[in-house]
């Protein structure tokens, strides 16, 4: 049904000037030609650069619009179920690249730009990221939309429209500072919908009284409304005609009567004011990465974006005039973690308050609704909230969660009536001092499925924090879905070269959409030209990177050394820290050497990137420690090119694009049973690197299809690191003796004033080691060794690589998409044709 269309007998007229899709290299340049001149008032003379992006982004825009238009036709038309990704964080990079690739244009624009003297590397640099996300959570968001087009699942992404994205990392004296990342300057992609907008009510009271049947009624008041606005980017899919969404809620002050009234009195200023506070809920996202900080203004956009996007997800359902009952089999909600978990109690109040149906309906459609994603146990990142932070904030959401605990306490006990202690461990509230409603609770206890993100992980959930839940509702409510990374972005766009040679070797493209016909190149691991091409391409992606690491850092390294590559969030449970000591025990080899020995030493590359959170001291005493070794070690004429450290700054999704590609190793060495996936580790070996690695996350499922031959793994695992901890507090220990070494080196000054790094080094010595720095080092070391000797059998390696790549058809953001649209949503897909 169209709200607002144009009568039978103007259609025609109408489709005869419908916006058409440009489709030769004549008609994108006069698309691009127009958009320069028209909509960007610019001209043949003050063309630069950046007007070239805005001019070519315009021209795709449009074909993405009118595909995008179509797909909601289609959508509306069949009005199937669909699955709403609710996720605070989308980190989706640059759009123009994947646009053009998954058009299947970009040929067209190469030549096109030529003829209007543009190169097109150049004006694909030109855009800036879109960066609402901070690590891999935010990352598997954007691959999974990019999953759900392609496949032709109709799916809707919901996040905030964030004025500013991640920080821009500077380091200024070996220190990180951040820089406010202002992204809207001018962001062709996203279209505002003022005419898509929803009140959201915030503080206020609640008033409950009888109907005249006797039914209690509650009513939420005199609260504060703050006015959110949609705006809509548009999410294309491979190869394919679906063209999905993404819709972002900005905030802004509702103009009712209130406003009013102020502006009347006089009172402008406190108007505006009253403005700005409203436009503070979306204007910032919260840096911290797997941390948890109970900030009143992170509740309020948590909550704003629920209820905005509830509101548009329920107002959709009511125009298809279906019984709520159906509701379950036409919405299916992905809770990405808890941060999207109002969402719970949002929508029994809406289904309880506005739609008048019973608590026992409402409590079973909500249930079949939901599904959970779990992607931590650390317990610094499980969302905890204040209950008398939620009492002010959302009064009627509070006795709704209350009401939620108090049946499900009924049932545990009636089903656990010997166990009275269970009660405490698993109520929703915490009774803490002030009371805590525990977010991962409701959710579970909300959905009907809770997934972790790679086996290990899903297994730990189980055992751990989830332990009681599964004796109270089963095993089957608990499931696994690997994550995966969408081989388009990280493949075929970071890589085109590696990604055409698996072209020509295989007949098609066709393996961009079916990763798992990548094995068939293991077919090839012994053909001469192949490995040769294969090696070379490998090469060429070190030069890039070299050249900008030269551009950025000003570090000369050199493209034949052995590139080690760690890339990530900078935390303690990554142990970033792990690696800076090891390369500093590899320093204090070095120096030891015979220049003659040191000759023969394998030359090695260590690159360094990643953010920390503004607020968490110990990680940027790590990114100072790095930053003091890069500038000694490189300084160091004895070394020479047998050891370059590099840290590079500001690490986001695009320059990941050219790291990536260029690793020979990479590191993902979490403390076992911390990192809950990771998907970098995947992005790597699809590319042809190898991983350094403990037995955590989806390292073990990569192990396991890439054979233990090809990955590098060290370390205690995840079973025996509670014994491990429980000793060092209570057997004390000695710390690894080489590593003591290193630390003997910082303290005297090596690297500058050793008070700098004094709580880095005291948390493993003073304070119990708890990452198990100092257990895991010997294994560590031990195994670069290994590493440096591996590598100089070059042939052997590339084999390694090869057999790798291969095999990595199983990581593929399609199959997990796949795997929640089957087992989660039950969702079908939509014919595009
Ligand atoms: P919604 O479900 O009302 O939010 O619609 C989703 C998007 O599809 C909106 O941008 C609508 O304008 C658009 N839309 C809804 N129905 C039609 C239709 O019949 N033809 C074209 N676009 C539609
Ligand atoms: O989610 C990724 C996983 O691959 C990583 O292993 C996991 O660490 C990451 C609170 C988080 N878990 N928790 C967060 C992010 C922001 C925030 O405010 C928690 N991120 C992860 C994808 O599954």
């Amino acid at each position: 049904s169209v709200e607002a269309s144009i009568p039978e007998p103007q259609r025609e007229a109408w489709k005869k000037f419908s916006a058409k899709e440009f489709s030769s290299k004549e008609d994108f340049e006069k698309d691009v030609v127009r958009h320069i001149e028209t909509t960007l008032a610019r001209s043949l003379f003050n063309c630069d650069e950046s007007a070239a992006y805005g001019g070519t982004s315009l021209a795709f825009r449009d074909r993405l619009v009118i595909e995008w238009n179509k797909t909601q036709q289609r959508q509306t038309f069949a009005d199937p179920k669909r699955v709403y990704y609710l996720s605070l964080e989308f980190l989706m990079g640059r759009a123009l690249d994947n646009a053009m690739l998954n058009v299947g244009m970009k040929d067209i624009a190469r030549d096109g730009l030529s003829d209007l003297g543009f190169r097109m590397e150049d004006i694909i640099e030109q855009e800036r990221d879109a960066a609402l996300g901070n690590g891999g959570l935010g990352r598997l968001a954007a691959c999974f939309l990019d999953s759900l087009a392609t496949l032709d699942y109709p799916a809707w992404g919901y996040a905030l429209r964030y004025k500013y994205g991640i920080f821009k990392q500077e380091i200024v004296d070996g220190y990180q500072v951040e820089i406010p990342d202002y992204w809207l300057d001018f962001n062709p992609w996203e279209f505002p919908r003022h005419d898509v907008t929803v009140d959201i009510q915030f503080y206020g009271s609640v008033r409950k009284y009888m109907d005249d049947s006797g039914k209690q009624i509650s009513v939420w008041e005199n609260g504060e409304i703050v006015n959110a606005v949609a705006y809509d980017a548009p999410v294309p899919g491979y190869g394919t005609k679906t063209t999905n969404n993404l819709r972002l809620w900005s905030s802004k002050a509702s103009h009712g009567e209130f406003d009013f009234t102020k502006f009347n009195s006089g009172e402008y200023e406190a108007s505006v004011a009253d403005q700005q506070r409203a436009e503070t809920i979306s204007a910032v996202l919260y840096p911290n990465d797997s941390l948890d900080r109970g900030k009143e203004l992170r509740l309020k956009q948590q909550y704003f974006w629920c209820a905005a996007s509830l509101f548009d997800i329920v107002r959709r359902f009511k125009k298809s005039k279906k019984a709520w009952s159906e509701f379950p089999n036409q919405v299916a909600i992905q809770l990405n973690d808890t941060h999207p978990t109002l969402a719970i109690p949002e929508l029994m109040r809406i289904l309880l308050d506005l739609e008048g149906l019973n608590w026992d309906d409402s409590w079973a459609i909500v249930q079949k609704t939901f599904g959970y994603t779990n992607h931590t146990v650390l317990p610094e990142a499980l969302e905890k909230w204040s209950v008398p932070l939620v009492q002010n904030l959302l009064p009627r959401h509070l006795q709704i969660i209350y009401e939620i605990n108090m049946q499900f306490l009924q049932y545990v006990e009636r089903s656990f009536p010997k166990d009275r202690e269970m009660l405490g461990r698993v109520s929703i509230i915490e009774e803490s001092q002030p009371k805590m409603v525990r977010m991962a609770y409701l959710a579970l206890i909300g959905s009907h499925k809770v997934n972790g993100v790679a086996e290990l992980h899903s297994d730990l959930i189980k055992t751990t924090i989830f332990k009681d839940f599964v004796k109270i509702y089963g095993p089957d409510k608990f499931t696994n879905v690997t994550n995966g990374i969408t081989p388009r972005r990280w493949l075929h766009q970071a890589n085109p070269r590696l990604s055409e040679l698996i072209a020509s070797k295989l007949g098609s493209y066709d393996y961009l959409k079916d990763l798992t016909l990548l094995h068939k190149i293991e077919n090839f691991v012994d053909d001469k030209d192949f490995r040769k091409e294969f090696q070379e391409i490998k090469y060429a992606n070190k030069v890039r990177l070299a050249k900008y690491i030269k551009e950025a850092q000003g570090i000369s390294v050199n493209p034949s050394g052995l590139f080690d590559i760690q890339v990530k969030r900078i935390h303690e449970y990554k142990r970033q820290q792990l690696n800076i000591f090891g390369v500093i025990h590899r320093y204090l080899e070095l120096k030891e050497m015979s220049p003659e020995d040191r000759k023969k030493a394998q030359p090695r590359v260590s690159i360094f990137g990643g953010k920390a959170a503004p607020g968490y001291w110990m990680a940027k005493t790590i990114i100072h420690l790095i930053n003091q070794v890069s500038k000694v070690v490189n300084a160091d004429k004895d070394i020479g090119d047998a050891l370059k450290v590099v840290f590079l700054e500001d690490y986001n999704v695009s320059k990941a694009e050219i790291i990536v590609p260029a690793s020979d190793i990479s590191e993902h060495i979490s403390t076992a049973g911390t990192e809950a996936s990771g998907t970098s580790n995947m992005k790597f070996v699809l590319n042809g690197g190898l991983i350094i690695g403990t037995c955590d996350g989806a390292n073990i499922e990569i192990t396991r299809e890439v054979g233990e031959d090809n990955i590098f793994l060290f370390g205690n695992l995840a079973e025996d690191v509670e014994d491990l901890r429980h000793g060092h507090f209570y057997g004390g220990f000695e710390i690894d003796s080489q590593l003591k070494r290193v630390f003997e080196t910082m303290r005297s000054g090596t690297f500058g004033d050793a008070g700098q790094f004094s709580a880095l080094v005291n948390s493993i010595v003073d304070h119990g080691d708890y990452y198990l720095v100092s257990d895991d080092f010997k294994s560590y070391i031990d195994t670069q060794k290994l590493i440096d000797e591996a590598y100089k059998q070059q042939d052997e390696w590339l084999t390694k690589t090869i057999t790798a790549v291969a095999r990595m058809g199983f990581f593929s953001s399609d199959r997990c998409i796949q795997e929640y649209a089957e087992e989660i949503w039950s969702i079908g897909i939509i014919w595009t044709f």
